[in-house]
């Protein structure tokens, strides 16, 4: 099996700490490529062109990173990582979901830098995203501090690691998310001494 991503993908890095907190780094190997541009190979082999995607022994193409780590949780028949049915379940694919949609968010707001030179940034996408981040930095003040968020690692916490732990997100012009918000600085701190989430950051 291989792994495939681009090096600062957040979608890649959730399934990269998967692979490592399942111990599968021998099972499925990890390739890093580029992404976009014209006649890029990997469109040959995923032609959304998007990171991460799974390649399994028998050839079959899994992208998308909810997708690739349940597969590599499941893998064992024994998933750790993601949530049981009932009312405990549904809590943790609630914040998940929270988590995926402020991270959805963030990536059209990077991409205005990342990919548009200044000239034709949209001011209504920076300040409509800017706003929707800092709404949700403030859900997430007070939701790391659900057992959800401090027990064992889950979805829930790999999602908005590989958001707030790393620089991702260091260099997004107003998003002052450390100002009075304690609680979330030192979550980020702890989940930052979990090797999975440590070896994984861009840097
Ligand atoms: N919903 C997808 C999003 C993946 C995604 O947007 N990946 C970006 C990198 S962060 C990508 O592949 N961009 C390349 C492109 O758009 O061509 C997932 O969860 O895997």
């Amino acid at each position: 099996m291989k792994l495939i991503s681009s090096l600062k993908s957040p979608y890649g890095r959730m399934a990269r700490v998967v692979r490592l907190e399942k111990g599968l780094q021998n099972t499925a190997k990890y390739e890093v490529i580029k992404t976009r541009g014209k006649k890029n190979p990997y469109y040959n082999i995923n032609p959304s062109g998007r990171v991460p995607s799974l390649i399994l022994e028998d050839g079959t193409v899994l992208e998308d990173s909810s997708l690739i780590c349940w597969y590599l949780d499941h893998i064992d028949g024994l998933p750790t990582l993601h949530p049981l049915d009932g009312r405990l379940g549904l809590e943790q694919r609630r914040i998940e979901a929270i988590a995926r949609s402020m991270l959805d968010g963030i990536s059209l707001w990077l991409r205005e830098y990342l990919y548009r030179s200044p000239e034709i940034h949209s001011k209504a996408i920076i300040h409509h995203e800017r706003e929707r981040a800092l709404r949700l930095a403030t859900v997430f003040e007070k939701e790391v501090q659900s057992e959800l968020l401090t027990g064992p690692i889950n979805m829930a916490q790999i999602t908005l690691a590989c958001i707030f732990h790393g620089k991702l997100i260091d260099n997004l012009p107003g998003f002052s998310w450390k100002e009075e918000r304690p609680h979330l600085c030192y979550w980020v701190e702890r989940i930052g001494q979990n090797s999975s989430v440590n070896e994984t950051a861009p840097s």
